[in-house]
């Protein structure tokens, strides 16, 4: 029920939701009622450390509300890297490639994790959001920007990305979401934080065979990489409208997975936070 690039889901919803793939269902009747209901369509990005619970949130979200579509992060496109030429070849495992030799695979993972955040992005709010009453809302897990502000500028504080890497993924992230424009600003971005010990502990728990190497550290440096852009706005930001975005925060640190009176909770707070974008 996530849409297209989604991860595939291993849990199903109480409730489900309807699930419309692409562009083809759309009907509506004019232009001038398809770009009014684009631009109610309000956009928010799911923010947060490894194993924080991202998805798990995402899944509560998407099974809440049916004027909510949540896009999950593409991980299984990375961890299966498909031939260009003979499609559904099976190259590589990207993600792997990337925990076992950051210093030559970091690179090429940012322009291939990027590429599939733009491509998730762009795609257009179904004809069933577009048509809705209320506050239609598109739900990204992770967007463009922590690709760039929380993984690509770790990596190269870490020394896997080196300066002329660097340089040159400055200045083609810049172009494309500035070129883009619109298209990929987001209007609010939910940030899920826990301490990164417990990151860790669900890391584990979740069991990702690629992961199996990711240390503490490596979360500790992620964890204080959000805490710089989305608490104490420290971090260099290059787009206009990110310098001033609504950041709802939530403690993740709880157990909300199977607790429903903090899902209760938490959705409350996501429907006020939506309500005042
Ligand atoms: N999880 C948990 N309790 C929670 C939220 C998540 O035990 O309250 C588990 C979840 O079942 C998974 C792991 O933590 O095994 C990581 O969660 P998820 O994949 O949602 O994290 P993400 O990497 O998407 O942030
Ligand atoms: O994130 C999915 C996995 O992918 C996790 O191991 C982090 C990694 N990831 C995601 N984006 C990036 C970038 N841009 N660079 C490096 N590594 C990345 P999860 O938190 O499990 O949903
Ligand atoms: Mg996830």
């Amino acid at each position: 029920f996530l849409r297209e690039g989604a991860e595939a889901v291993t849990q199903t919803c109480v409730r489900r939701t309807h699930r419309i793939k692409g562009s083809s269902s759309r009907c509506l009747s004019s232009q001038a009622s398809a770009t009014d209901g684009r631009a109610r369509v309000k956009r928010v990005s799911i923010e947060g450390n490894i194993a924080v619970g991202k998805s798990t949130f995402a899944r509560l979200l998407q099974c809440t509300c049916s004027d909510w579509e949540v896009m999950a992060e593409p991980v299984s496109r990375w961890q299966n890297i498909q031939s260009g030429t003979s499609k559904g070849t099976p190259v590589s495992n990207l993600l792997q490639m990337m925990y076992q030799d950051p210093q030559r695979w970091s690179y090429t993972f940012q322009t291939y994790s990027c590429m599939s955040r733009l491509r998730t992005q762009l795609q257009p709010p179904t004809a069933r959001l577009l048509s809705l009453e209320g506050t239609p809302v598109q739900v990204y897990e992770r967007s463009v920007y922590s690709d760039r502000y929380i993984f690509a500028l770790n990596l190269y504080e870490l020394g896997c990305i080196n300066p002329t890497e660097w340089a040159i993924y400055q200045d083609w992230h810049g172009l494309l979401v500035e070129q883009f424009g619109h298209q990929v600003e987001l209007e609010g971005i939910i940030y899920l934080k826990a301490p990164p010990a417990k990151c860790m502990e669900r890391l584990g728990r979740r069991g990702r065979a690629e992961e199996k190497g990711v240390k503490l550290d490596y979360l500790d440096k992620l964890h204080v990489q959000h805490e710089k852009w989305l608490v104490e706005k420290s971090t260099e930001l290059h787009f206009e409208k990110l310098k001033n975005i609504p950041v709802l925060q939530l403690d993740a640190s709880v157990e909300f997975q199977r607790d429903t009176a903090v899902q209760e909770e938490f959705v409350t707070k996501v429907k006020n936070f939506f309500k005042s974008l």
